[in-house]
């Protein structure tokens, strides 16, 4: 997946007037969005399909796919069918999950990312402890592409070497959760942003801000 300028915009945005407003504003500096739970259970599936149909914009499905391997596999299924092009799953649930998404993935020739540690302070509490175990088995899995968190640049270095250099990591945490855009990039191959962008009262100008922060 080629990200445009190294950002991916979440598109947390809980209204498709909302969303669409939003890529309108930012659409000559990204091309690719992030949608989650909130606009896929305010506006439905459909909502992949109607971004893609007004923007040519990767989409990558947050849904943290974290449930048995029969019940990944139809989450994923349906998620490739509804237009997305890649989905981010969890590694806690362990490698048959996991195995289950990616097989998916490959079914529709699409891609999988596996999140690893997450930017939270609460990750320290549980998933931080099996982070490094989660990104090794991604490794031996041989999966290419990884969520990791630009909130602790020391977790993410580290993610960064278990996984190595021809990994694609892609990183959240970045302006409101206190992450820094160019530290991030030091180690990661694009930076997720949402409240930071969406969340302005000038998300043209927020996004220019940051471009000009990494360059
Ligand atoms: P902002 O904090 O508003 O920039 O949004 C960050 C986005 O990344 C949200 O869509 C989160 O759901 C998502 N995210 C994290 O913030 N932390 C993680 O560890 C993982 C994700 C994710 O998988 O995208």
């Amino acid at each position: 997946m080629k990200i445009k300028n190294n950002i991916i915009l979440a598109l947390d945005v809980v209204n498709m007037y909302d969303a669409l407003d939003l890529c309108s504003k930012l659409k000559n500096k990204i091309n690719t969005v992030k949608i989650g739970y909130p606009l896929t259970l305010a506006e439905g599936i459909e909502s992949i399909m109607t971004i893609k149909e007004n923007y040519e914009f990767n989409i990558i499905c947050d849904y943290k796919v974290a449930d048995i391997p029969a019940t990944n596999s139809k989450i994923c299924d349906i998620t490739f069918k509804a237009g997305a092009d890649a989905i981010i799953c969890h590694g806690f649930t362990g490698s048959d999950s996991v195995q289950a998404c990616l097989d998916s993935s490959k079914k529709f020739d699409k891609e999988l990312f596996l999140l690893t540690e997450m930017s939270h302070p609460g990750a320290k509490e549980f998933i931080q402890k099996n982070a490094d175990e989660i990104a090794e088995m991604g490794k031996r899995m041989d999966i290419k592409n990884y969520v990791a968190p630009s909130t602790r640049i020391d977790r993410l270095s580290e993610i960064r070497d278990i996984v190595g250099p021809d990994a694609f990591i892609i990183s959240p945490g970045v302006g409101t959760q206190g992450g820094n855009p160019k530290e991030t990039l030091k180690y990661s191959d694009a930076i997720i942003v949402g409240r930071s962008l969406y969340e302005s009262d000038d998300p043209k100008k927020a996004l220019e801000d940051i471009l000009e922060s990494i360059s």
